[in-house]
Parts: structure tokens; C-alpha cells; sequence
């Protein structure tokens, strides 16, 4: 008896035959009021009377009665094995797909696809699948020729950009821990190689990346290596494919990490690299001691990182800095700065009157003298800045004397400007090494593979203004997904009258236009209110009330005294604490300390600050995020995209752990239901004739090439007939044919077989003439 049989017979019957029930694969409906719990995958192992046993995917037994014989159904034959893409899945439920990623996952088989979606579920541990000879074998093969590997992503966007003369981008997305920079790095390492001139713009693409880790990445609860900003790297190639140049576009570096870090996170990896590999005589010069002696370094009570060694990870920025043409005085410049911040971290202010005033003091200490030192600015005036607030009215400036908390505020604010310049430096410098301008030459054909690698969705109990815009870029990130793989595809099958039935989806347009697009959305009423001067979070919170206290999309706050709001993203719902929002999105500092730092000796700290007077009244943060989405955006809608969807199979950073309600969550907000059903059901890949037949044209059969010859739409299918197989699922449209992916993949292997046939015969005639 086969398993699938099982499901609707008599138990006794199941029963009485066990024997060859032993070794049935089955589905086990679980007791688990979840509702993140689906049936789990399991074996049959052995029985007794009346009873059967059976042992699950995580190794679990259950011995399953008669009377619960309805808890177990028949297991696809696919399911058993598990399949390399998951549109040939048999049963296609949650169920199944976990079953298929978890099986594959237990056999170190992390990368898996949905037609040409690659699905990545983060290892944990290093795999022998990127070595020099992977890369080789991936090379200029399509996909589903070898098993699915973020490398085939690689290739084909290569191959996809130079067939079809076409800017193309990788979006890659996940929760944080997830593996999108892993995957990112690879893209990259895979590209430098293929391109293949092993020269030095490659090599400076490559080094980019330990620098902006170092300044833009720390160690947090969920990811060892987060990435706190995020990047889009544009990797530009000229005619021959070879890389001539990249550019880089860094997104909302979170700044309120330098001067605070939640219970064990770290601050951004530069401080401790910098501590544990800078020589003696440097330090010295520096004043700077071990990292336990700083308050901005402590606040997570967690100085190291298992499984990091922050010396030589500062050895290797170093190096990496000067491959990008970092002088020696530009990194002393921002080690100095790097120095300061942590000095101006041990400054404490003591309570003081003055004049009936509660006004604050900066407390005695060598760390004020030595960070005004290195901040080369008069101490009296520093001192004078952090601890007053003046503002210019009618011309005139009124000072007024700032409490111990607002002052210790204000410490905070110039440091996070510090910082948050420095990090453009870094990316502008960075920029100019790796920017090739002769690839911005109109008559240059330049084409390019965009990497998009940015922070992933974020809930944690708390969360502020950083979430808010990490979460709605995921926002929108998630809408050029559905966009494409949904929206777009199914009204081109409309329009070139497809037989086609509709596939649900669920859309987060609507939220997403209440969050960022439509007039009057939630950012933009925060925006607004940050601009006006007596805004407060409080004013903030009843304008959004008012205005979207009715929708589905946002959560009021349960009380007039509650100033938590929430927002109910397509990745679930997070409450966020409204407290600090206009202060961090207006991002300005005091007029004082900007003086400061105009009146400073230090060239290098007037030069990050540069162009950035206060008197100019600057967008707000929120703002100029919106903005580089918005221009993101475009960018990718002019690119044909390729998604990566990576998967953290355990919140504990372990190996061959699969947890499979926290996978089965991350499935189902991306989407990966309804996107298996789109790709098995649809048509991925699509030509319009005269493209399809221009490419295949040597495919025609010689038998109908008289007939066909100048029909396009009749040669496509003559073509798609003789290689595919007539009712093979592929289709004709008003004016373009449509295939399966591996209907593109069996065409493209055809192809380069005749031709390479062509080849050989020529080269035996020729040698025949001789
Ligand atoms: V975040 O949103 O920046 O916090 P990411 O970028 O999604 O996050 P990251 O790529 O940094 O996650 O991966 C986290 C860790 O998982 C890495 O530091 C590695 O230790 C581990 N990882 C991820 N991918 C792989 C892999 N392909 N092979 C081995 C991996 N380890
Ligand atoms: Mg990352």
C-alpha cells in the first residue's frame, strides 16, 4: 500500500497492514495552537496494536491511534526527496515548502528555487560551495543546469545583462541574520572573477566592503554582523563585459548606535578594531586606552565578539584602505575623530545655578581636554556650546543655560553628526576610487548589475524613528517584489490574451500608500510637524489620529496618555514609540556647536561638516530617506530584477537548527506561497517574436524553414514545437511568446549546442580544404 492511499481508508485497514506501511512517508498534523503551525513531514516506523509510529522531520516520535488516524495524510512522492525548485513540488502547501527547505537544509542544501527566485537559508556555518572551482563550474551555465547556488544568480544576471543589452539588479532580501550581506559578498566575489582581468578596480570593488563594515556594521542580538545602513552597489561593465568601475549609494546609517547600544549589542566594529590593532605609539598620541574604559563602548556590556578578532579585522582595513586610496593622513584624521568621539563619550556634566537657573557644568576630566584637543577647537567655547543652547532672534542670539540631561543631549547629537559625516566621507572617498566618470560618457555603452543589500525588517520591543524607516523600505521593497512577480506579469497575460486564471496576492499598495505615498501619508505628517517649531511628538501622534485613526494600515495609541502607535506592516505588526521622533528626524545641531566647528583647526572636521551651515535650513531626515527610496526605486524599475529570498532558520545563530515556525513566518510575509503558485502556473521568461527568433533562428527546423520563413510568430512556434515539444505549457500571445523558465534554459543549452556543432563542422571542413 502507498502512502498516499492512506488518507480515507479504514484505520483497521492502515493497521492490519503496517508491515508494508514501514518506510510510507506521511504528513502529521501537530498540536499546536500556533498559527505559525503547519503538519509536519514524517516516517513511518514501526507499530503495535492498534498504534503505529511515526518519527518527524526533527527527529520527534509520535505514536499515532486509530481514533487520531485523521492527523495523518499521504506525502507527495516529490516531497520525499525534496526538489531543487519548488514549483515541481507535488504538494504545494506551507507544509510542503518547509518540509522541502528543512530537508534540503539538514543536507546542507541552503539554496533552493522558485523558478529563477533563488530561496537562501542561512547555514550558520561555513560550506564548501564558493571555492575557485564552484565559481568555474557556475560559470556560463543557466539556471537549473546545476544545483540551485547563488552563484547561477550571478551568472545569469551577467548573462541576462549581455544577451539582452539590459541594466540588471539583484534584490535581496531578509530578516536581520538572514544572510543578505553573505550573499551580497558573494554576487560580488562571483562577478570580480567572471568579469576576469583580475585587475585593480576589481580588486577595489572588492575591498569596499571591509571598510564600510567596519564603520557601518556591529554586533547586535540578532546578527553578529548587522548591517546598520544600507547599500546598493552599482557594479558598471564596458562592451566586453569586463568591470570598469562601481558606484555605491549608502542608505540611513543608524547613528544612535555610537552613543548607545542595547544589552549585549556593540557599537560599530571600528572602535573595537581600533583599540585592540592600533600600535602602541599610535595610541599614545591618541590617549586611548582599552575599550572597557569608554561609556559609548560599555552601554551593551559587551566589548568582544565571539568568532571575531577585531586586531586583525583592523590589519584588514588597513589594507583595505589603502587599496582605496585612503592617505595616511586621511586615516589619521579619522582616527583622531574616531578618538574624540570616545572621549567625548567619558565627558559628564554636573548640576549648577546660575542666576536662579538650573544650567549644567562640564565635570573636570581629561577626556574634555584631550577630545578638544583632538577636535583642535578652543575648550572654553566647546564647553560654552554643550552646555547653552542659543538662537538667533531678530538678529540677535539669545542664550539660554541647558540642564545636565539636555546637555548631556546635546553631546550625544554633535557625536552622532560627527560620525554620520565621517561615514559619508568614507562612502564619497570610496566613491572616487572605485567611480570610473569615463563609463558616464553618452557614447559609452556602459552596463551595470545592481546589488541591493539593505538592513532587513526589524520588531524589537522597543522600537523608534530608525525602525520606522528601515521597516518602510522593506515596505517598499516587498511592492517592487509583488509588483513584478505578481502585477505586472498577470495584465501582460491580459493584454496578449493568455489563457490564464488569476492568481490572489496579497498587495501591500494600500498600506504602503498610507505609510509613504499618498498626500497626508504618516511620514510625511511627522515630516511635517518635525518643520514646524512648536511640534512636539505629542501634536505628532493627534495629527496622525486624526487623519488615519480609522485605517487598517495604523494603530492609535490605546490611551491619550500612551505614545505608542503601530503600524501594521506586511511583515506583521510593530508598535513603535513615538518619544524622540521629530528630534531625530529634524537631525539638526545646536547653532553652537556648528560654530564650534566652524571656528575649529582641525581641517578635517570642517571639511565632513562642509556645505552643511546651519543657517540653511536642512531637509529632514526622513526626508532625504525618502528621497534616495524614491530614486532607488526608479533605478530598479528600469533593471530587469532577480530576487533572492534569504531565510534565518534559527534566532541562535547555530548550524542545522531549523525552526520551523519562525521559517514558516518569514514564507509567509514574503509571500512564498503565492509566489510558487505564480511561477509554476506562469510564464517567467517572454520574447517578442522577432527577439525569440532572432536569438533561435538556428534552431528552425530545415523542414519548414520554406514555409515559415517570413512569418515571425510562425517560426517561434515552429522553434518552441521542434525543441520544447508541442503542449509543453509554453504559449503564443498577440505579440510575444511565453516560457517557463527551464523552457529558457532548454533553449539556451540547444542553441549553444548547434552552434558549437556549426564550429566543429566548419573547423573540419576547413581543415579538410588544407
Ligand atoms: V542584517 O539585516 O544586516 O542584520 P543580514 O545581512 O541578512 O543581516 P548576514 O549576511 O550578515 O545577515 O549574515 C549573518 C551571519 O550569518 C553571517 O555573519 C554569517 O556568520 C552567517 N551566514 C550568512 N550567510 C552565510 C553563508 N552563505 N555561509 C555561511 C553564512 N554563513
Ligand atoms: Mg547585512
Amino acid at each position: 500500500m502507498y502512502a498516499c492511499e492512506l488518507h480515507g481508508i479504514k484505520y483497521a485497514t492502515v493497521l492490519d497492514s503496517f508491515s508494508s506501511l514501514q518506510g510510507d512517508h506521511v504528513w502529521l498534523e501537530t498540536q499546536s495552537n500556533s498559527e505559525f503551525n503547519v503538519p509536519v513531514g514524517a516516517v513511518v516506523k514501526d507499530s503495535d496494536s492498534g498504534r503505529i509510529l511515526l518519527e518527524d522531520d526533527e527527529g520527534k516520535e509520535h505514536w499515532i491511534t486509530a481514533r487520531n488516524m485523521h492527523m495523518v495524510r499521504p506525502m507527495h512522492p516529490s516531497s520525499v526527496q525534496g526538489v531543487e525548485d519548488m514549483i515541481r513540488l507535488g504538494d504545494l502547501h506551507e507544509a510542503g515548502i518547509v518540509h522541502n527547505l528543512l530537508i534540503r537544509h539538514q543536507e546542507h542544501k541552503i539554496y533552493t528555487y522558485t523558478g529563477s527566485i533563488l530561496v537562501a537559508v542561512n547555514p550558520y556555518q561555513l560550506l564548501p560551495l564558493y571555492t575557485v572551482d564552484q565559481i568555474t563550474l557556475y560559470c556560463n551555465k543557466r539556471i537549473g543546469e546545476l544545483p540551485p547556488h547563488v552563484f547561477a544568480i550571478a551568472d545569469n544576471c551577467y548573462f541576462n545583462m549581455r544577451r539582452n543589452k539590459r541594466d540588471q539588479c539583484c534584490v535581496i532580501s531578509g530578516e536581520s541574520g538572514a544572510g543578505k550581506t553573505e550573499s551580497t559578498k558573494l554576487i560580488l566575489q562571483f562577478l570580480t572573477a567572471i568579469s576576469g582581468q583580475h585587475s585593480w578596480i576589481e580588486q577595489q570593488v572588492l575591498e569596499a566592503n571591509p571598510i564600510l563594515e567596519a564603520f557601518g556594521n556591529a554586533k547586535t542580538i540578532r546578527n553578529d554582523n548587522s548591517s546598520r545602513f544600507g547599500k546598493y552597489i552599482d557594479i558598471h561593465f564596458n562592451q566586453n563585459g569586463v568591470i570598469e568601475g562601481a558606484r555605491i549609494e549608502q542608505f540611513l546609517l543608524e547613528k544612535s548606535r555610537v552613543c548607545w547600544q542595547a544589552p549585549e549589542e556593540r557599537n560599530y566594529h571600528i572602535f573595537y578594531c581600533m583599540l585592540m590593532g592600533m600600535n602602541m605609539e599610535q595610541k599614545k598620541m591618541l590617549n586611548l586606552g582599552t575599550a572597557s574604559e569608554y561609556t559609548y563602548l560599555t552601554m551593551g556590556d559587551c566589548t568582544s565578539c565571539d568568532g571575531r578578532n577585531d586586531a586583525k579585522e583592523y590589519a584588514h582595513i588597513r589594507s583595505a584602505m589603502k587599496i582605496l586610496m585612503f592617505s595616511d593622513s586621511e586615516h589619521w584624521d579619522i582616527s583622531k575623530l574616531l578618538a574624540a568621539i570616545l572621549h567625548l563619550g567619558n565627558v559628564e556634566f554636573e548640576a549648577a545655578v546660575y542666576d536662579n537657573l538650573d544650567c549644567s557644568a562640564v565635570m573636570d576630566s581629561p577626556h574634555f581636554s584631550i577630545a578638544t584637543k583632538l577636535l583642535e577647537v578652543d575648550s572654553s567655547e566647546l564647553q560654552n556650546s554643550l552646555t547653552n543652547h542659543s538662537i538667533i532672534i531678530r538678529g540677535e542670539s539669545v542664550s539660554r543655560p541647558l540642564s545636565i540631561v539636555q546637555a548631556a543631549d546635546g553631546r550625544d547629537a554633535f557625536v552622532k553628526g560627527i560620525y554620520g559625516r565621517i561615514f559619508l566621507w568614507i562612502v564619497n572617498k570610496i566613491n572616487s576610487a572605485i567611480f570610473n566618470p569615463a563609463s558616464q560618457n553618452p557614447k559609452n555603452t556602459r552596463q551595470s548589475i545592481g546589488l541591493l543589500d539593505i538592513f532587513g525588517f526589524e520588531n524589537f520591543d522597543n522600537n523608534s524613528f530608525e525602525q520606522l524607516c528601515i521597516n518602510i523600505a522593506n515596505e517598499h521593497l516587498q511592492q517592487f517584489f509583488v509588483h513584478h512577480v505578481f502585477k505586472l506579469e498577470q495584465e501582460e497575460y491580459l493584454a496578449e490574451h493568455i489563457a490564464w486564471n488569476n492568481i490572489d496576492f496579497t498587495d501591500n499598495h494600500q498600506a504602503l500608500e498610507i505609510i509613504a505615498l499618498k498626500p497626508m501619508n504618516i511620514i510625511s505628517l511627522i515630516d511635517e510637524e518635525s518643520k514646524f517649531p512648536k511640534g512636539t511628538d505629542a501634536t505628532m501622534l493627534v495629527k496622525i489620529n486624526s487623519l488615519h485613526g480609522k485605517s487598517n494600515v495604523y494603530i492609535p495609541p490605546k490611551s491619550v496618555h500612551d505614545t505608542k502607535f503601530g503600524i501594521n506592516h506586511f511583515a506583521g505588526v510593530v508598535f513603535y514609540q513615538s518619544k524622540d521622533f521629530l528630534e531625530k528626524n529634524r537631525d539638526t545641531l545646536s547653532a553652537n556647536v556648528m560654530q564650534v566647528v566652524h571656528s575649529s583647526k582641525n581641517q578635517f572636521l570642517r571639511q565632513i561638516f562642509q556645505g552643511l551651515d546651519n543657517t540653511k535650513r536642512l531637509s529632514t531626515l526622513g526626508g532625504q530617506f525618502k528621497k534616495s527610496l524614491e530614486k532607488l526605486m526608479k533605478i530598479l524599475g528600469q533593471c530587469q530584477p532577480y530576487f533572492i529570498r534569504c531565510i534565518k532558520p534559527n534566532d541562535f545563530k547555530k548550524p542545522l537548527l531549523f525552526d520551523r515556525e519562525l521559517c514558516i513566518q518569514q514564507l509567509r510575509y514574503s509571500g512564498m506561497m503565492e509566489t510558487i503558485q505564480i511561477r509554476k502556473a506562469g510564464y517567467p521568461v517572454r520574447y517578442t517574436f522577432e527577439e525569440f527568433f532572432e536569438r533561435y533562428r538556428v534552431l528552425l527546423p530545415g523542414s519548414v524553414q520554406e514555409r515559415v520563413k517570413n512569418d515571425a510568430r510562425q517560426c517561434c512556434i515552429s522553434i518552441s514545437e521542434a525543441v520544447l515539444g508541442k503542449d509543453e505549457g509554453w504559449q503564443v500571445g498577440k505579440t510575444k511568446i511565453f516560457l517557463k523558465d527551464y523552457h529558457d534554459t532548454v533553449l539556451e543549452l540547444q542553441r549553444h549546442k548547434v552552434l558549437t556543432d556549426k564550429v566543429l563542422l566548419i573547423q573540419k571542413v576547413m581543415r579538410g580544404v588544407k
